[in-house]
């Protein structure tokens, strides 16, 4: 096996004999044979008009291969045999050779990886869009046109040409799932959600599939079963049309990484609707249930319901038999905070636009920072905690992701009756904060670039890829990155990404402060 998707892999260089995410060499491989596959229908399809059932196999198989959501080798297999069969219906056409993937021109393998990764982070929000009845043909169709280049050569230009395209598509199709949520829920309002964890049966829902937790909370409706968020599912509360269900109670836990020790012995069932699944330990493993294209081995699996309905029964059944707590448990997010407010989208953020522009004429908020992305394992991640400490009094933060849990539940005071700290949702969010850069940068007149704002970002998965090179692709610059700089850049492509781009691995947030604020 050979894998550098993550943040996390094996000496910050590849894991060749087990993935530090828990991932095994034949799951990998056959992760590897199905982007080969995908190559080939990819190929099989050119010119041809693709069916519904293409177009999801392509979303779900790059979505499987994404950081912690699949480790189960059969359901691998299952998609790689659906593609095949699909590929036939257009006559056939070579798969890319998938020993090869990873090897060649280090340069190249670099730039190549960079698009692969983009879009399997991309497959995830068009499959989120999907569910919900929204498809962009330009989206769909550009996992084609991104695939079948995957299996051609290209100059560095011309794949530096393919990222900043891709990264445009994914600003698309950001907004398509920012339309799709929207549309389905109505717009997030500022909503604190307690970390406190009532007694009685409940069920925790993890991941970011919205619908999946609608389904849920429709099914567990006057049954006695309280509902929690966890991890990227936070946002939820924020959203009109799931805070109006009173058992959406509050939210259990902190980012995933942490889901091996807060879920030991937890007298609730957990649904994974996406990543970031962790191999479950036996003292929780007959609680932790899985759905959409979440797997592991011998874990229960929601399928996929007649007219997109799902039967969460299994789960509810669950819940029921493992009564949850006895009495209420005053659980507290890392900082000892009971509260974590969300809802702090862009229809919320730019409905006081004035206020906020006031108080940057005024000189009240000096600085926006965006502190956010994903959450991960490194102790180097207290970077952010401190960061966000440190800043002063007279500057705001933006957050998504669930990186926030590292600062979600302090309070840090408001400004001009905003708190300081506001919670945009998910990762795909990072979409809400364009719309408010772009929009300051209107109100200011003036390029996003010039303005009080400083991107501070953490990656971990292939979902930060995307979101990072949809940044780079509407030139934003000076972005702060870390906690380490991804394995898959050579440092070819890493030199032209700090040239261009200003793209700056973090330090220490006191230097970084400094240089930001200076
Ligand atoms: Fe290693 Fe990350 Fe790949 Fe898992 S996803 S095998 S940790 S690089
Ligand atoms: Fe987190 Fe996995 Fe990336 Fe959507 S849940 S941000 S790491």
């Amino acid at each position: 096996m050979f894998c550098f998707q993550c943040e996390q892999t094996v000496g910050g260089k590849g894991c060749t004999k087990v993935g530090a995410c828990g991932k095994n060499a034949v799951v990998s491989n056959k992760q590897d044979e199905l982007t080969a596959a995908t190559i080939g229908l990819a190929r099989a399809v050119d010119g041809k008009t693709p069916s519904k059932n293409a177009d999801e196999l392509m979303m779900k198989s790059l979505f499987t291969e994404v950081t912690n959501v699949n480790f189960d080798e059969n359901r691998v297999e299952e998609l790689i045999v659906e593609v095949e069969a699909e590929k036939a219906l257009y006559g056939g056409a070579e798969n890319y050779p998938w020993t090869e993937l990873w090897t060649g021109n280090e340069d190249i393998v670099s730039l190549r990886s960079t698009l692969l990764l983009g879009l399997r982070g991309m497959a995830a929000y068009a499959y989120h869009a999907h569910v919900l009845g929204k498809d962009d043909p330009e989206v769909t169709s550009w996992f084609y046109k991104g695939m079948k280049a995957l299996g051609e050569e290209h100059s560095v230009e011309e794949w530096l040409g393919l990222l900043m395209e891709f990264g445009m598509v994914n600003l698309k199709c950001m907004g398509l799932l920012d339309e799709a949520n929207t549309g389905a829920y109505g717009h997030p309002v500022p909503t604190p959600v307690t970390t406190k964890i009532e007694s009685g049966p409940f069920i925790v829902v993890t991941g970011h599939d919205l619908l999946d937790l609608k389904q849920l909370l429709d099914q567990t409706e006057g049954k006695g079963i309280n509902i929690y968020t966890h991890g990227e599912m936070l946002p939820a509360h924020g959203y009109p049309e799931l805070k109006k269900y009173a058992h959406l109670k509050g939210n259990f836990g902190t980012a995933w990484q942490n889901q091996q020790k807060e879920f030991e012995n937890i007298p609730g069932p957990v649904l994974f609707t996406t990543n970031c699944l962790m191999p479950p330990k036996n003292n929780y493993k007959d609680r932790i249930f899985t759905t959409a294209v979440v797997a592991y081995p011998e874990l229960v699996h929601i399928p996929d319901g007649e007219s997109g309905v799902k039967d969460f029964s299994p789960v509810i059944d669950k819940a029921l038999e493992l009564g949850g707590f006895s009495e209420i448990q005053n659980l507290t997010g890392i900082n000892g905070g009971d509260t974590m407010t969300t809802g702090f989208a862009r229809n919320t953020v730019l409905g006081v636009a004035d206020t906020v522009i006031d108080a940057v004429k005024s000189g009240a908020i000096k600085h926006f920072f965006l502190v956010g992305g994903c959450d991960g394992a490194k102790p180097g991640r207290n970077y952010y905690t401190e960061f966000v400490e440190q800043t002063p009094k007279d500057t705001v933060i933006l957050t998504l992701a669930c990186g926030k849990f590292r600062f979600n539940d302090m309070n840090i005071g408001e400004i001009g009756g905003l708190p300081r700290i506001m919670d945009m949702g998910q990762c795909n969010d990072a979409y809400s904060a364009i719309q408010v850069a772009v929009a300051l940068s209107q109100a200011f007149e003036c390029e996003v670039n010039e303005l009080p704002l400083t991107l501070v970002l953490s990656w971990y998965e292939q979902k930060a890829v995307c979101i990072l090179l949809t940044l780079l692709a509407l030139g934003i610059k000076n972005i702060y990155i870390g906690p380490t700089l991804p394995a898959f850049f050579s440092p070819t492509v890493l030199n032209v990404l700090v040239e261009k781009f200003d793209l700056t691995p973090i330090s220490t947030p006191e230097a970084d402060l400094a240089a930001i604020l200076g």
